[in-house]
């Protein structure tokens, strides 16, 4: 049987990309990783030939006759067959599922003003202001889950990372590439994602490509 595969964007600039990338690798799935580097001209072409249905954006999930786009619904679609992927309470599940929508759908200005670059490392970026407000709702987050969730580990969920943690490591890289200046609890899980051996390999990659 073949491996799923993933369709992907540069590792330095594809946020979406990164997320259900991350979570494949949590789970530990065996599948295949296909790049097309982003703003080219042959781009658009290159995702509609390798997905005809999608939209036209990467990152695509193909399992079988399996075809799936959109960040958050590869990472749903994976966890149908690693359940692991969500926390099993109820109130936890449905708390992970909103934060992680809450995610998919938002925080337009910080991804705007911040465009997703794992190769820059500035020191104390002034953030305009509506990037900062969802800086502080984050970071908000971040504490409540950890405060009602999480006190078993460094992640969101306690001691295992979960989707949730996936649907935010791209705003945990913003942090650290425009550093943007965070309380301590928010420090401590920045680097506990940071700490992650994909992490480690998705950046190192993103720093590697040309
Ligand atoms: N909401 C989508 C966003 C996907 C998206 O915007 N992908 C960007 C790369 S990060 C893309 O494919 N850009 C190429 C293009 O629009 O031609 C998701 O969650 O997957």
């Amino acid at each position: 049987m073949s491996r799923p595969t993933l369709i992907i964007g540069d590792k330095n600039k594809s946020s979406w990309s990164l997320r259900p990338w991350l979570a494949l690798k949590l789970a530990g799935v065996d599948f295949e990783e296909k790049l097309v580097f982003l703003d080219k001209k042959e781009t658009k072409a290159a995702i509609k030939a390798a997905a005809p249905s999608a939209a036209g954006k990467v990152p695509i999930y193909l399992d079988g006759d399996v075809v799936v786009w959109e960040s958050l619904a590869i990472c749903e679609t994976v966890a149908e067959t690693n359940p692991e992927l969500w926390p099993v309470p109820r109130a936890a599940r449905a708390h992970a599922r909103a934060i992680s929508n809450e995610m998919h759908a938002g925080f337009l200005p910080l991804r705007r003003s911040c465009p997703f670059d794992l190769k820059k490392l500035l020191e104390g970026q002034t953030i305009n202001p509506e990037a900062g407000a969802d800086v502080y709702r984050i970071t908000r987050i971040w504490r409540e889950t950890r405060e009602r969730f999480g006190s078993g580990g460094p992640y969101l969920f306690g001691a295992k990372p979960n989707i949730a943690d996936c649907m935010y490591a791209p705003v945990v890289a913003r942090i650290t590439s425009y550093g943007i200046p965070i309380d301590e609890q928010a420090r401590a899980y920045v680097d506990a994602i940071w700490a992650l051996p994909a992490m480690q390999e998705w950046k190192q990659a993103a720093l590697a490509e040309p």
